[in-house]
């Protein structure tokens, strides 16, 4: 058989891992840097990941120390495995396209696509062509301007940006989008923290994060909830380890019993290479996907009785009576709570939960830590609006050591939605962009991404352009979502790499390559410097070092100023021409607009950058009662039909969201695989199925629509009764468009009814 260099998947499994990191971690980072450039290039890469004045990691959006206390490798396996991705010495080019057809390419898989290189020049798909062929920089961008102007209405463009998207361009994407009369900048926050911004602002009036690193340092009691820090914030066990080296306390809740929840070897220090490590989680609850909003409530519950028995020691009433609103109603609705309910939807004993309760009442502060596997979920807002009552009872907002800390993804996604890229920015935001470019910005809330593959489907939107990101492979509802897409117009991707998404093309396409974080960008004013703001609302600099990995890129900066100088000309005085020439003039405007910027080239330049205020440290609630708000939430616990299970669709350990690096997920003990999906030995007993069989996934939905995932292998694995678990991409076929979390419209990419039916 020919060698199409696609991955065989040979499946074989070994037994979970305890522990995460330490040695081996970082001869895997290793392995795959020089698999994908040179060692001197793996050298200048790696050693400059995370330092001040240096790269910072397009890995996850997790803080790095102050300048003096970093690590010389402040970095980690996964962050330095996708930086080498990047620097990769592959290449794609013309002939690469002239070789391989576009329907060719749409038969590839993600991990094939990428591996394939860097993009090098710019490329189109014509109209009734199969291949994408050559084309210059000024005729592209020529092309999508008049598509744009052909347009009958702005709303029918689409604006889609990933979080990797540095502030400088994002603000420039969105000060372009709203300047051309449309605020559809859907954005991959759309299918992640949604929910967290969306449950924070109604309740505390910023969307963001309160804690920084030090109060996680010092913090009594942290939870990490619905989170795998050890593959996807590696770096964030290191803080846990401090806040334990402290003597604060760790409550771990995950229907998986993830390896970095358990213990931690760290990689950087001797005592973390060889010996046992560091136990992470005093406590961990094994519960039932959906569970936490009913294991919160609870808590609180246990919180109201424990004041009622010893009034006035409990709570934190002073705080209650002068920050907050909404108690009574928040108090009526927990003490209606049953615990038959509560135990049936946690899957977690009562004494369980007691125990955790007396961790609360021992902790002088208190931290919530939490990520996907609460914000994916039909009841994501309310439960994250739960665990703000729970902070709140106590006081455990705006004080050293407590907070909420929602951790991000991408590691600029805070970023962008600071520099505005959001369908419904609030009215102050595009006020000040009025004042000072002299437009008036659309009013009306755009499209997120749910809704933008909604207008597509249905011919409202005909012009896509999508930024660093993969949008097919990240939203729901792939094949939905791929017929959607190529009923555009047009469908044009800003992109360093490719993937499906370019494959997947409207009338026409177009392949516009751009400088990733590692390469060095040189403009007319000399070497330019780029902004990030991470999870803890630190703003700092990030700076590539390699030579570009071709002489015709642009950098996202320059196609996004050329393009909207192409559409607008000169229309509303914007220096669209000036400003690739010298980045520091996208930071005036930024400083002029945005809230915290001030003086923004300035403070940015100092080590280590500048961190972003935050109301709510100072006990100001900018809601719209002026203080925080108890909430009164009601959950219905998650069970499947009989001879179904829940699936929730997450990420391996070799993966970086969309894009595979290997077929491996060491830390679960699952080897040359991806298609496979992990379920508790008994269930798999009980439905008819042995280890390792061949399976369909497919998933039920009110709509009736049959959606199916063919050939995934069986796996015993220790996740509670009734629910299952297999890998993102792969799997997003199964999840239902209008399957959406309320209020957030984040695809429930945690909670799909699925069954298993043998091939
Ligand atoms: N190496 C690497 N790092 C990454 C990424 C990557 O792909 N690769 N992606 C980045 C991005 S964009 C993001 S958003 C983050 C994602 O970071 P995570 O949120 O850690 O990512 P997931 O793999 O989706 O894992 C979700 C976790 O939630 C648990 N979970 C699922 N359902 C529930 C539930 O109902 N309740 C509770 N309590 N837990 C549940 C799962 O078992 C799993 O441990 O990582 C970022 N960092
Ligand atoms: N079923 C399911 N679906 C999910 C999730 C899930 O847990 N389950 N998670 C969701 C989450 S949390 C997220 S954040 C999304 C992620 O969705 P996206 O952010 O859209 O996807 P990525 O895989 O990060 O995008 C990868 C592409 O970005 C481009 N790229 C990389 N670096 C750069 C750069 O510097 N500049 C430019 N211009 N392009 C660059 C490359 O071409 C690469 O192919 O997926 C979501 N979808
Ligand atoms: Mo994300």
């Amino acid at each position: 058989m020919r060698d199409t260099g696609e991955p065989a998947e040979e499946l074989t499994l070994h037994k979970p891992r305890t522990w995460a990191t330490g040695a081996p971690a970082v001869a895997h980072a290793l392995k795959y840097a020089l698999g994908q450039t040179s060692p001197r290039r793996t050298a200048l890469t790696l050693l400059n990941i995370n330092q001040a004045g240096g790269i910072d990691c397009p890995g996850c959006a997790w803080p790095e120390e102050a300048p003096g206390k970093r690590h010389r490798n402040e970095y980690c396996e996964n962050g330095a495995k996708h930086i080498s991705d990047e620097a990769t010495t592959r290449r794609v080019t013309r002939e690469f396209f002239a070789e391989h057809p576009v329907s060719e390419l749409a038969g590839r898989s993600d991990y094939w696509l990428n591996q394939q290189g860097r993009l090098t020049e710019p490329m189109v798909k014509r109209p009734d062509s199969d291949h994408y062929e050559p084309i210059g920089w000024d005729e592209a961008l020529k092309l999508l301007a008049d598509e744009l102007t052909g347009l009958d209405d702005p709303d029918e463009a689409l604006f889609y940006t990933s979080g990797r998207l540095a502030n400088e361009p994002a603000f420039l994407l969105q000060l372009f989008a709203r300047a051309f009369g449309t605020n559809n900048l859907p954005d991959c926050s759309n299918m992640c923290h949604e929910s967290s911004g969306s449950a924070l602002n109604e309740t505390l009036g910023i969307g963001k994060g309160s804690v920084g690193l030090e109060d996680l340092h010092s913090s009594d009691l942290v939870f990490v909830v619905g989170q795998n820090p050890g593959t996807n914030h590696p770096r964030m066990l290191s803080a846990l380890e401090e806040t334990k080296r402290r003597g604060g306390r760790i409550v771990a809740v995950n229907p998986l019993p993830e390896a970095g929840l358990l213990r931690f070897k760290h990689p950087q220090k001797a005592r973390g290479v060889i010996g046992r490590g560091t136990q992470i989680a005093d406590q961990f609850l094994q519960i039932r996907p959906g569970g936490d909003l009913a294991l919160f409530q609870a808590l609180n519950l246990l919180l109201l009785q424990a004041e009622d028995k010893a009034p006035g020691t409990v709570l934190d009433q002073d705080f209650i009576a002068r920050h907050t609103t909404g108690f009574g109603l928040f108090s009526d609705n927990v003490r209606a709570l049953d615990w038959d309910d509560v135990l049936a939807a946690t899957g977690l004993r009562r004494e369980e939960i007691e125990e955790v309760h007396e961790r609360v009442l021992k902790a002088r502060s208190v931290i919530v830590c939490w990520a996907m596997g609460l914000t994916q979920h039909k009841h994501g807002v309310p439960t994250i609006r739960e665990v703000v009552n729970f902070l709140l009872l106590r006081g455990n907002i705006g004080r050293p050591g407590a907070g909420v800390c929602p951790v991000r993804g991408h590691s600029n996604v805070q970023g962008d939605r600071t520099m505005g890229i959001w369908e419904r920015m609030p009215q102050t935001f595009l006020d000040a962009l009025e004042k000072e470019f002299g437009f008036a910005p659309p009013t009306r809330h755009g499209l997120d991404s749910v809704d933008a593959i909604r207008a597509m489907r249905d011919g409202r939107a005909r012009f896509f352009l999508g930024v660093a990101g993969n949008f097919v492979r990240a939203t729901p509802d792939s094949d939905v979502t791929e017929r959607a897409l190529r009923n555009c117009r047009i469908t044009a991707h800003i992109s360093t790499k490719l993937n499906r998404s370019h494959t997947v093309c409207g009338r026409t396409a177009l392949i516009l390559p751009t400088l990733g974080r590692s390469d060095r960008d040189v403009q007319a004013t000399g070497e330019q410097f780029m902004t990030v703001e991470d999870s803890m609302s630190d703003v700092h600099t990030t700076r590539g070092r390699l030579a570009p990995a071709s002489p015709a890129l642009l950098s996202e900066v320059a196609i996004i100023s050329r393009l909207a100088h192409a559409v607008l000309g000169d229309r509303h005085g914007i220096a669209w021409r000036t400003f690739e020439d010298d980045y520091d003039l996208v930071r005036e405007h930024i400083a002029h607009v945005v809230p915290g910027f001030e003086d923004f080239n300035r403070r940015v330049r100092e080590p280590g950058g500048f961190t972003l205020p935050n109301p709510v440290n100072e006990l100001r609630f900018p809601t719209a009662c002026g203080s925080a708000v108890f909430t009164a939430n009601t959950f219905t616990g998650l069970t499947a039909p009989p001879g179904h299970l829940i699936l929730q669709t997450l990420r391996s350990h070799d993966q970086w969201n969309t894009i595979p690096y290997a077929m491996d997920d060491r830390y679960r003990g699952i080897k040359g695989a991806r298609r496979v999906v992990l379920a508790h030995a008994d269930d798999l007993a009980e439905l008819g199925f042995a280890e390792g069989e061949l399976v369909d996934l497919v998933s039920v939905w009110e709509d009736g629509v049959e959606r199916r995932a063919p050939g995934f292998r069986t796996v015993a694995y220790p996740t509670p009764r009734g629910s299952a678990a297999a890998y993102y991409p792969e799997t997003n076929v199964l999840v239902p468009l209008d399957s959406v979390a309320e209020r957030s419209n984040t695809p429930t990419s945690k909670a799909v009814v699925v069954r298993l039916e043998r091939r």
